[in-house]
C-alpha cells in the first residue's frame, strides 16, 4: 500500500466542557441547542450538530419536542449522566484552504442530580465509587479540554456560590497545576426571566445589560480570581446571555411564568396556536452562539463580551 500515511485517522479533536451549578439550566441549554440548529442554519453557517451517545441522541429527541409541549421536557438527571456531542463546520473560504472541508469540534457535559459535581453537591445516594469514578472522568476531561463553558443562572443569588469554591478545591485537591484552556465563557441562562417585568422592553433592556458586569457579581470577582490561577494568562474569558425560550418579536420574553413555559404553543390550555406559527414565534436567545464562541473562537453577532 503506497498511501497508508494519507489513511492514518485524524487525531480525535480536543474536547470542550460544559459545567455549571445544578439548575443552572445546562441540560436545557444543550436540549434546545438541537433545535435551535434546525432553524437557524443560515445564521450559524454551516454548523452540524451530531449526537455522540445514546444519551445525547434521546436529549436531542426531546429538544425538539420543545415547541409542541411548549416547555423545555428535560427532566432533572437522577442518574450521573455523560452528554457527548460534536458540532462541524464546513468551511469556506480561508478556513478552507486552512483546515480542509470540515473541522470537528467535540463536547462533553456532566449532568447529575443535585450539583453532585463536587464535595457539596454530593447525593447521598449515590455510592462512594460511583462518585470516585465521575471525579476521576471529570478530571481527566478537565485537564485535557481547551474550552470550558460554565452557566450561571443569575436569576439565582445564592445557588452559584458552592459551585465556584468548589471548582477551585477540586482541582487543588486532585494537584492540577494548569489547565490547558484557552477560552472560558460564562453564559448567563434564562435571560427571559432576569427581564420578565420589563414586558415589551425586555429583549431591548437585555441588549443594554452587560453580561460581564451582572455575570461578575453573579459568581463573584473572587471565584473568577480563584478559577484564573489554574488558567494560563493567555486565555479569554468571555461573558453572554443566554435563554431557552427567547423573545417574540414585539420584545417581549415569550415565556410564561405561571406554566414555566412558552407564552403561545400549540398544546396551551387556550387551544394553542399552530405549530407553524409557533415555530415561528419561537426565537431562542443566544443558544448556537455559545457553542459557536468556544468551538471556533468567532463571536457571531456581538453576542460574547470578551474580558481578558
Ligand atoms: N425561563 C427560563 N427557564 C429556563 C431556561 N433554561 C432552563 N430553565 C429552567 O431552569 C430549570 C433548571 O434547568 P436544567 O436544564 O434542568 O438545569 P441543570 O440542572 O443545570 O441541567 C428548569 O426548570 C428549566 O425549565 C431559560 O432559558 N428560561
Ligand atoms: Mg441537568
Amino acid at each position: 500500500m503506497s498511501n497508508t500515511a494519507s489513511a492514518a485517522p485524524a487525531p480525535a479533536p480536543v474536547p470542550k466542557l460544559i459545567l455549571g451549578p445544578s439548575g443552572s439550566g445546562k441540560t436545557s441549554l444543550l436540549g434546545s441547542l438541537s433545535p435551535a440548529c434546525l432553524g437557524q442554519e443560515k445564521k450559524s453557517g454551516v454548523l452540524q450538530l451530531r449526537p455522540d451517545n445514546p444519551e445525547t441522541a434521546s436529549l436531542f429527541r426531546q429538544g425538539r419536542n420543545l415547541i409542541e409541549h411548549g416547555r423545555a421536557p428535560f427532566q432533572g438527571t437522577e442518574t450521573l449522566t455523560t452528554y457527548e456531542f460534536s458540532l462541524s463546520r464546513y468551511n469556506t473560504g480561508l478556513n478552507r484552504l486552512l483546515k480542509g472541508q470540515e473541522t470537528d469540534y467535540k463536547f462533553i457535559m456532566p449532568d447529575a442530580a443535585g450539583g453532585f459535581v463536587f464535595n457539596s453537591g454530593m447525593s447521598e445516594s449515590a455510592d462512594t465509587r460511583t462518585i470516585a469514578r465521575y471525579r476521576g472522568e471529570l478530571l481527566d476531561i478537565l485537564t485535557k479540554c481547551d474550552g470550558l463553558i460554565i452557566c450561571v443562572d443569575p436569576n439565582n443569588d445564592r445557588g452559584s456560590g458552592e459551585f465556584f469554591v468548589d471548582l477551585p478545591h477540586f482541582l487543588d485537591e486532585a494537584n492540577v497545576r494548569r489547565l490547558n484552556i484557552s477560552r472560558v465563557l460564562v453564559v448567563l441562562t434564562k435571560a427571559d426571566l432576569y427581564v420578565v417585568d420589563q414586558g415589551r422592553n425586555a429583549e431591548r433592556h437585555l441588549k443594554r445589560l452587560s453580561p460581564k458586569a451582572v455575570g461578575l457579581e453573579a459568581m463573584t470577582r473572587q471565584t473568577l480570581a480563584a478559577l484564573q490561577v489554574y488558567l494560563p494568562k493567555t486565555t479569554k474569558i468571555g461573558f453572554c446571555w443566554s435563554s431557552i425560550y427567547g423573545f417574540l418579536r414585539t420584545g417581549e420574553p415569550n415565556f410564561d411564568k405561571t406554566n414555566q413555559g412558552l407564552l403561545f404553543h400549540p398544546n396551551s390550555a387556550d387551544g394553542g396556536i399552530g405549530k407553524s406559527e409557533a415555530i415561528e414565534n419561537w426565537r431562542p436567545y443566544q443558544v448556537i452562539e455559545p457553542f459557536h464562541y468556544i468551538a471556533t473562537g468567532e463571536v457571531m453577532d456581538g453576542s460574547i463580551i470578551e474580558f481578558a
